[in-house]
């Protein structure tokens, strides 16, 4: 668990960031509606979904996202609007922007197109397909997020 940090999640309103922040981390107990930044510690971060729905709040993700190596966009696997802030994933083209898809045990899950979507977005690396009721597809993104953190560690 001490590897597991360097990460923030971001993503729209209700997608299930806060549920699956908490299941990576071994926290119990339902996720309550995330109201504000939530740092698990320095480096482990958690954030409200209107910080990405709403264009009053953009500056607030961006200045979140600037010291962390590892976003992860969180996308619900049957919601195939697109409303990325513009250029948002540009602006940190440098660091690792990862992309899970959430709640995949839902009956309408799209994966195919919002694959494609996060791809438009600009997403060109790992895309996790995940739901908190299926701890095997959460141990997988833990794992990585532990290994890039490992990696991080020894480039700086
Ligand atoms: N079926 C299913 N429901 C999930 C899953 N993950 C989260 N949920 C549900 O989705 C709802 C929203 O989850 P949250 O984790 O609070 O979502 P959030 O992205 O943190 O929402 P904000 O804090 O408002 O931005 C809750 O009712 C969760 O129980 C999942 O993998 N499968
Ligand atoms: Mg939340």
């Amino acid at each position: 668990m001490e590897k597991l940090k360097n990460f923030i999640l971001i993503g729209g309103v209700g997608v299930g960031k806060t549920s699956l922040f908490n299941s990576l981390l071994g926290i119990k107990g339902e996720a309550n509606k995330t109201q504000a930044m939530v740092y698990h510690n320095e480096s482990t971060v958690d954030t409200p979904g209107e910080f990405f729905d709403n264009p009053r709040f953009y500056s607030a993700i961006i200045c979140s996202m600037m010291d962390i190596d590892t976003i992860v966009y969180v996308h619900q696997c049957n919601n195939i609007e697109r409303k990325l802030p513009h250029g948002l994933f540009n602006i940190y083209e440098p660091k690792n922007i990862i992309g899970v898809i959430s709640k995949v045990d839902l009956p309408d899950a799209n994966i195919d197109e919002v694959i494609e979507l996060l791809r438009d977005y600009g997403i060109k690396n790992k895309i996790f397909e995940v739901s908190i009721l299926d701890e095997e597809s959460i141990a997988d993104l833990r794992n990585y997020l532990c290994e890039q953190n490992e990696q991080n560690k020894n480039v700086a």
